[in-house]
């Protein structure tokens, strides 16, 4: 199944309840940064500890994020220990900086992944692949890789790996972590700004199903709909959440680690999704390990304190 197709299997079973919980869209009333740029390292201190975190990532604190989504209900997020999480999606550059690596210190990840420019997302990565990458970013960087297949670093093949949530490496976000931080802190919001979206907040494909889908303009993202497809937007093109992070809504979808079966967990939408599958509590989709799609990719995290 496509994660498109994923996405709009489950959309089907929640657009009517999620249309008559709409909210007005108050927060277009705030005042937002116009097209900004990467932050560094400022804002990160959000638990009041000094953050030593690496270039592009924030520190993400501890604690607990509970309320009523305004489709899903009640829910309750709990993270333990704070943790680093990249500022935005892996961009084509980053993802090729490590892939070039990578190829050369014995991993599997020659020639895959695609971007359309430097500081657009990689797409079209599978969730083994992006298992390995950030293994071999953790090597790369003198850090302990988290993923193991036998006890051996997962460098190849497409074996179910173990993670380690203690090493000093890169892994992906649990689904948990990646929602706690995807809310930026505020509660029972439908999105990681307010209750309602429009082309001024993400990038997606804005249609009239959905009554919190205020955009004035349908369809693909005017702005970056062009000849070239896909549609993605350069990183961090809207406005960040209240954990500094961009595109946790749209863009791309993003690989979580949650081993489910033969499936995967993506989350927050994409460029080529509509409103319902950019929502923070869209936890019910998946796509398969193996499965690599342009509307696909990732961000990374690691435990913090390192
Ligand atoms: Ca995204």
């Amino acid at each position: 199944m496509s994660i498109r197709g994923a996405w709009l299997s489950v959309a089907a079973g929640v657009a009517l309840g999620a249309q008559a919980a709409d909210a007005p869209a108050s927060h277009r009333d705030a005042p937002k940064q116009a097209q900004p740029a990467v932050r560094g390292q400022s804002a990160t201190a959000l638990d009041g500890k000094a953050a030593q975190v690496r270039e592009g990532m924030v520190r993400i604190p501890a604690g607990s994020n509970t309320g009523s989504d305004p489709d899903f209900g009640a829910y309750s997020l709990a993270v333990a220990e704070p943790f680093h999480m990249d500022i935005t999606e892996v961009t084509w550059a980053k993802w090729r900086e490590v892939r070039d690596w990578a190829v050369l210190n014995g991993y599997d990840l020659a020639d895959v992944g695609v971007g359309k420019a430097d500081n657009h997302p990689v797409q079209r990565v599978s969730w083994y692949e992006c298992v390995k990458w950030c293994n071999a970013r953790s090597e790369k960087e003198g850090l302990v890789p988290c993923y193991t297949v036998g006890a051996v670093t997962c460098r190849s093949g497409e074996g179910l790996p173990d993670c380690s949530l203690t090493a000093s490496g890169y892994r992906l976000p649990t689904a948990v972590e990646w929602e706690y931080a995807a809310r930026g802190g505020l509660s029972g919001k439908r999105f990681p700004w307010g209750d309602s979206l429009s082309h001024a907040d993400a990038n997606y494909f804005s249609w009239d199903g959905y009554a919190y889908d205020a955009s004035p303009t349908r369809g693909a993202h005017p702005k970056f709909k062009d000849a070239a497809y896909p549609f993605t937007a350069p990183v961090a093109s809207f406005a960040p959440n209240g954990y500094g992070l961009y595109d946790m809504a749209g863009n791309v979808w993003e690989w979580c680690w949650a081993p489910k079966g033969s499936s995967r967990c993506i989350r927050g939408g994409s460029w080529d999704a509509d409103a319902g599958g950019l929502r923070c509590g869209a936890r019910n989709v998946h796509d398969g390990p193996n499965d690599r799609g342009d509307y696909g990719g990732f961000r990374t995290v690691r435990r913090a304190g390192q």
